[in-house]
């Protein structure tokens, strides 16, 4: 399997609320090296570089107004007089006015943000259309008829909306890969997301569309990140009711009660009839993952992947979430060599 990579990422680490203070984001440059590492390693295939694309690839998912909104985000915030990572802090929650987009730099980064997961500094967005890029190359190598290819791609992606970052997330990379497939001739995508946080963001760019079906197994939201998506009723909506499927899971869940969930999960697609898959790769199920609570063990994820090629599809694997450094790399490469067992 070909691994897609962009040197690039390094060039963002951003900053996150913890227990009151500002730090330095879980979301870091060395998960990506690390998993470098084990991908050369475990001599799982060729690494290329990512193909850098136009701004009309990202805008196939993505609102015009948020795209210009991070790209000016930092200069505007250093013109306004700021000189730390830009943060949002005010939100247009419910009663407020979301319909109208603030021209001061401190509304705009709360107007497009879900919570403060996502800083802004000088060579954020360098690094994020990078991460995009790499998914991007991935879709193209499936197309070109690649059975399989991993965008190892950082910064994550599956949080960010049609029109808004968060968790880390600033460009939804899964979601414009899905897309690319969908432009380059495959009638209809899935995207399977297997990271342990909802993938909110996919499933807001595709609840309504009848092409694209979004399946998501994650920490329930009554008591997990991003708490406000995730529940079993979204189904969908419109020509795309049923095309979404969430399988909230408990925190301790173990292989025996995730492999179910999964099974479901690819039976849904299966009889979708997808004819391409796009797999949110996040290994933050790990047992040992600092900010989650399932407890999968290195060893599922050879389980996890072998289950995924029974599909039988072509696959795109997108690099999301996953913390726990030690094991990031063993984990990920896991899945990947499970797949490719088949
Ligand atoms: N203090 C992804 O896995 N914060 N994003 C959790 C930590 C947000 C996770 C609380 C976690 C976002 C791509
Ligand atoms: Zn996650």
């Amino acid at each position: 399997m070909i691994t897609i990579f962009n040197e690039h990422h390094a060039l963002h680490h951003g900053v996150e609320l913890n227990d009151g203070v500002v730090m330095t984001c879980w979301e870091s440059p060395s998960r990506a090296e690390l998993v470098l590492e084990r991908v050369r390693a475990a001599d799982l295939g060729n690494v290329i570089p990512a193909v850098a694309h136009d701004e009309a690839a990202y805008a196939r998912v993505h609102g015009d107004a948020y795209l210009r909104h991070l790209v000016t985000a930092w200069p505007d915030w250093c013109a306004s007089g700021f000189t730390n990572p830009a943060l949002p802090l005010v939100w247009p929650i419910h009663a407020l006015r979301g319909d109208r987009e603030p021209r001061h730099i401190e509304g705009r980064l709360g107007y497009f943000a879900m919570d403060a997961g996502c800083s802004i500094a000088e060579n954020t967005w360098q690094a994020v259309r990078g991460s995009a890029d790499t998914a991007l190359t991935g879709a193209a190598q499936v197309l070109a008829g690649a059975a399989s290819a991993f965008a190892l791609c950082r910064p994550p992606g599956h949080h960010a909306g049609r029109n808004y970052m968060g968790g880390y997330c600033y460009l939804n990379n899964a979601a414009i890969a899905a897309q690319a497939l969908r432009d380059g001739g495959a009638a209809r995508v899935a995207a399977l997301d297997v990271d342990f946080h909802h993938g909110n963001g996919t499933q807001d760019v595709f609840y309504d569309r009848g092409d694209v079906f979004f399946a998501s197994l994650h920490g329930d939201p009554r008591v997990s990140y991003p708490y406000f998506l995730g529940y079993e009723d979204e189904r969908g909506a419109g020509p795309g009711l049923d095309c979404t499927a969430n399988f909230p899971l408990q925190p301790g869940t173990t292989w025996e009660t995730y492999a179910v969930a999964l099974q479901d999960a690819c039976t849904r697609i299966r009889s979708f009839g997808a004819e391409a898959l796009v797999v949110s790769l996040g290994v933050d199920t790990f047992v040992g993952d600092p900010i989650s609570s399932f407890a999968l063990q290195s060893e599922d994820y050879l389980r996890m992947g072998a289950m995924i090629a029974r599909l039988d599809l072509p696959t795109l694997f997108v690099f999301e979430g996953g913390y726990a450094v030690g094991e990031i790399g063993v984990n990920v490469v896991n899945t990947l060599l499970g797949f490719e067992s088949r």
